[in-house]
């Protein structure tokens, strides 16, 4: 069995779970599933990001204490990920005593392998992203890059981490591996970024303007930058640290070392555009330096704009994906934004084009289970013939096909395109073959059969391959079906479907009214 290790960014606990967020915990979930279905043992993590001046400044707009914002907070992302379905098996909190652990003991390995000093910096910070930027970048407005927001003049004491030293080391793993970074407009942005000279990283902040952090092991005036704190928590799940354990021992040093199944190096982070430099950057160079391994993929996916602006809480445009949860299913958000969305582009929000796919659903998939099902009722009692069920084989193992070179590619869209098409193909066969008309003539028993048989065969690839994106909704069908279980991807080609007893029940997707 494969192992298999997802992360999505750990949220910012300050501000409420977005449809921007459940974007990236919905892709994370969708491809856990797809995994589990073709028998990896998947770890799949999300979180919450806890500390820093972001959310010291927040809790106290509001009045709280620090740890009283991420307590509601996270509680409010992980209530949130449960209403849609999401199936991670890790929710980490940059606030657990053990994260702190491997925190320090990252610090600790990066300063005895002499990457860390002590210097006076001078810089623009941004609270919004929690980074400095550089004069050329703020531009003369003077606004972070990326969002648009305020930046202030910091001089202070800062312990630095040598970033400029592995520069080559960094051009060369990107170079030499033209996949770690997807989709390639994002790689060669990386590549651009590294065409400068790369400075180093200031890793900590004076306790006497920020205290909510890690301290620093050496020097408890000092607080660990929130970046190094938060991209930490990949290795802190993983499982690949002990903090507890005697220097020589802790796990540091690439292979790992003997000892529990730990799950680092992660094969895939999930990310949104806006952090590629701090996730291509700062945490490959950092894990150089503490002679850990690399992730084995970076994907950075595309934003959700509304009437042309990234949706934020500062702007105001920003849509409530529990809101349309709650309306329209869990599964139909999650078919929304999976196949809405080419992996990597940008996409815009509409309620019309909400619409559309929902009913992609309803008027295809649905349709489909309905007559089908109906058809083994009427036709024949409601157990399905046991038949050959080839008529469609080689539609099938084309759609198949396409659908695991989209995920291979981590190019959803078209997978749950491939999926769509074998649905409408599947409808386009009742109409050709007119299971209405064969039931009526005598001596077509046999081809009712092949017709039934085909259609449950076919219905039963599209609970599987669907499963991952609407898995409500598939369980719903394959139970309908009369199947125990949603087949596993491997068990497909042989699925026996003669005899199953299927049951009618009201749409699978119901239609939706709308003014
Ligand atoms: O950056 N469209 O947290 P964050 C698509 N705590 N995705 C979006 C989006 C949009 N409009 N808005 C947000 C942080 N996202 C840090 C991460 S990781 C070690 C620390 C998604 O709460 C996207 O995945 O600002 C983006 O990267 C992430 O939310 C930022 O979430």
């Amino acid at each position: 069995m494969a192992s298999f290790y997802v992360t999505t960014p750990i949220y910012y606990a300050s501000g409420e779970p977005h449809l921007g967020h459940a974007y990236t915990t919905i892709l994370g979930d969708v491809i856990a599933r797809y995994r589990r279905q073709s028998g990896d043992s998947v770890l799949f993590l999300t979180g919450t990001d806890e500390h820093g001046q972001k959310i010291q400044e927040a809790a106290g707009v509001q009045g709280m204490s620090p740890l009283e914002l991420c307590d509601l907070m996270a509680g409010r992302f992980a209530a949130a990920w449960e209403e849609l379905g999401i199936s991670h098996d890790r929710f980490i909190r940059t606030t657990e005593p053990e994260h702190a652990g491997v925190v320090r003991a990252l610090l600790e390995r990066l300063r005895d392998n002499g990457h860390i000093y002590e210097a006076e910096y001078a810089g623009w910070y941004s609270v919004g992203q929690e980074r400095y930027f550089t004069e050329k970048e703020i531009g003369p407005e003077r606004v972070d890059p990326i969002a648009g927001g305020p930046v202030q003049r910091i001089r202070e004491k800062n312990y630095f981490f040598r970033m400029s030293s592995f520069q080559e080391r960094l051009i060369g793993q990107i170079e030499e591996n033209p996949d770690w970074i997807v989709p390639s407009g994002r790689r060669n942005e990386v590549l651009g970024f590294l065409s400068q000279p790369l400075a180093d990283l200031s890793i900590s902040r004076p306790r006497s303007r920020i205290h909510w952090g890690v301290p620093i092991p050496w020097d408890r005036d000092q607080v660990t930058y929130v970046w190094v704190d938060a991209l930490t928590n990949y290795v802190t799940a993983s499982g690949a640290i002990d903090p507890d354990a005697p220097p020589a021992r802790r796990g540091f040093g690439n292979p790992l070392p003997e000892g529990p199944p730990a799950r680092w190096p992660a094969d895939l982070h999930l990310i949104g555009k806006d952090i590629l430099t701090t996730h291509a950057v700062y945490w490959p160079t950092l894990l150089m330096g503490a002679d850990l391994p690399l992730p084995r993929r970076i994907l950075a996916h595309g934003w959700w704009v509304v009437d042309d602006a990234k949706m934020s809480k500062s702007i105001g445009n920003v849509v409530d994906p529990l809101e349309l949860g709650r309306i329209y299913g869990a599964d139909a958000l999650r078919w929304y934004l999976m196949s809405e969305m080419a992996t990597g582009h940008d996409a815009s929000y509409t309620p019309e084009r909400f619409l559309v796919r929902y009913n992609q659903l309803a008027n295809i998939l649905g349709n489909l289970a309905h007559r089908a099902i109906s058809m083994v009722i009427r036709y024949r009692g409601g157990a399905v013939p046991d038949a050959p069920a080839d008529r469609l084989a080689e539609r099938r193992e084309e759609a198949l096909a396409g659908y695991h070179r989209g995920f291979e590619r981590h190019r959803l869209h078209e997978a749950f395109g491939a999926a769509m098409g074998l649905a409408r193909d599947a409808n386009a066969f009742v109409e050709e073959t007119e299971p209405w008309k064969l039931a009526r003539e005598s001596g077509s028993d046999a081809e009712l059969d092949a017709v039934l048989a085909t259609l449950v065969h076919t219905l039963a690839v599209l609970a599987a391959i669907f499963a991952p994106v609407v898995p409500q909704r598939a369980e719903e069908l394959a139970s309908r079906l009369g199947l125990p279980r949603i087949p596993a991807f491997a068990e497909l080609p042989a699925v026996e479907v003669g005899g199953l007893p299927v049951a009618a029940k009201g749409p699978l997707f119901p239609r939706i009214e709308t003014d």
